[in-house]
């Protein structure tokens, strides 16, 4: 599809849309069947032809689409056609600034509109979708009203003493301590929202040969490792993404850890480390038919604080393994299971979903995904806390304003109503042309 907006759409269309049957005038959001013509009048294609006239549009300008047979060629005759007419290239992004500058969306549905392109799982279109409607939006809104409405009064009080209402510090502490919290709330759901928009970075480790490469073919259904009985086979990263009901997760297989090795395993080791302090989820896997090493003891210890599960892998092969005792150390839950024959395969992938959605499912409108809205919130959170403390004891209302006035321009940096054009810049320039 060619599309163009701003007020010469129609006439520059028109001078190359020849409809099917001769028509006067063009009516608004219909669909008309016709030739698109070069300069010498010669069919570049067949086309439907829409106009939608201002303001109910994208942009609320006028706006044409050409919907032709595609391919690089007639799209490109199409694209030379309306530039010789007098349009001109878009930027990135430009429809959706567009839209945003006429005031049809709000800054974070227009990023919104990225993220509904981009999204690589169900859950993240639908909060992505979510953004979109306009919900965090209004939250945000929201969060300023109630600022300025404070904002106004502590003003009053500071300008005009003597007829503004007195103010009541405890009172006003009461009433922005909980936004304070809200929004430091809402800054972490980052997280969650991170995890539903890139992915969940899995990394498989453990020992040489315990089956992280078959675990992997595992749970892709796909034999995308090589898997042999010699320790040490793999020996560089080997990444794959999955979506399991409908949660992103990036696989990551792993060199075997252990010492000794030759100079190539040695620097997949490296690779092996760098990529399990950057994981959300570690699956550390040992082998049933052995009996715990030092090795692995060393790594679980180390693995202290972080999210993932211990998996005991070839549970088909007879026990060497003091169970007890690896329940000890282990710093995640334990998991049974086969690589080989499949069995507790589908168990663990349930309690991997589960671990990223933990504490339910994130409800869409209550959650931020860009690192951009945790930024502003946190700092916006900062200073409504640091404006409480100020009203503690006698308080200092200069700085209390201060403080105010700082966390309304945080959110107003958020919601694009005090965004400069550097900002605009740098979001829209992420879009790719004709978005
Ligand atoms: N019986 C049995 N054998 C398994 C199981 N999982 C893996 N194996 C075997 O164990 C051997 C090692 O498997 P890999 O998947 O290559 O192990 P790895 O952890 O990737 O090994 P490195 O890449 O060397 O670190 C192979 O011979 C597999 O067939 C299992 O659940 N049961
Ligand atoms: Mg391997």
């Amino acid at each position: 599809m060619v599309r163009l907006s701003g007020p010469k759409a129609e006439a520059i269309a028109r001078r190359r849309f020849r409809p099917r049957r001769e028509r006067p005038r063009l009516q608004s959001h219909r669909l008309y069947l016709g030739h698109f013509l070069d300069a010498e009048g010669r069919v570049v294609d067949e086309v439907l032809l829409t106009l939608m006239r201002a303001p109910h549009s994208y942009t609320r300008e006028d706006v044409v689409e050409i919907h032709c047979h595609s391919g690089p060629q007639v799209l490109r005759e199409i694209l030379a056609g309306v530039l010789k007419e007098g349009a001109r290239l878009a930027r990135p992004g430009e429809f959706t600034l567009r839209a945003f500058l006429s005031g049809r969306l709000s800054l974070s549905q227009a990023e919104a509109v990225l993220e509904v392109i981009e999204a690589q799982s169900g859950a993240a279109l639908r909060v992505a979708q979510e953004h979109l409607a306009g919900g965090l939006g209004r939250r945000l809104a929201a969060f300023r009203e109630s600022l300025l409405a404070v904002l106004a009064r502590v003003e009053a009080a500071l300008d005009f003493p003597e007829e503004a209402e007195e103010l009541d510090p405890d009172a006003l502490a009461g009433e922005l301590a909980p936004v304070a919290a809200d929004l430091a709330r809402l800054a972490a759901t980052y997280r969650e929202g991170r995890l539903l928009k890139e992915g969940v970075r899995v990394v498989l480790a453990g020992r040489p040969n315990v089956g992280k490469s078959s675990l992997l073919n595992r749970l892709l259904e796909e034999e995308r490792a090589i898997v042999t009985d010699i320790p040490g086979t793999t020996r560089d990263l080997i990444e794959e993404a999955v979506s399991w009901q409908g949660v992103l997760l990036r696989l990551t297989d792993t060199a075997g850890l252990r010492s000794g090795g030759d100079v190539v395993e040695e620097l997949g080791m490296a690779r092996t480390r760098e990529r399990l302090a950057i994981a959300d989820l570690i699956l550390y896997l040992v082998d049933h038919s052995q009996p715990l090493a030092a090795e692995d003891r060393q790594h679980l210890v180390e693995l202290a604080g972080r999210r993932g599960f211990v998996v005991v892998n070839k549970a088909d092969l007879p026990r060497g393994l003091d169970e007890e005792e690896l329940a000890q150390v282990a710093p995640f839950p334990v998991l049974k299971l086969s690589a080989l024959t499949g069995a507790g395969v589908e168990a663990l992938k349930d309690r991997m979903v589960a671990a990223v959605l933990e504490g339910g499912v994130p409800c869409a409108g209550e959650i931020i995904t860009q690192a951009r809205h945790k930024e502003h919130l946190e700092a916006a959170a900062a200073h409504l806390e640091a404006a409480v403390a100020h009203l503690r004891g006698s308080p200092l209302w200069e700085l209390v304003a201060e403080d105010l006035r700082s966390a309304r321009e945080e959110l107003g940096r958020l919601t694009g109503e005090t965004a400069g054009d550097d900002l605009l810049e740098e979001i829209f320039s992420r879009f790719c042309i004709g978005k």
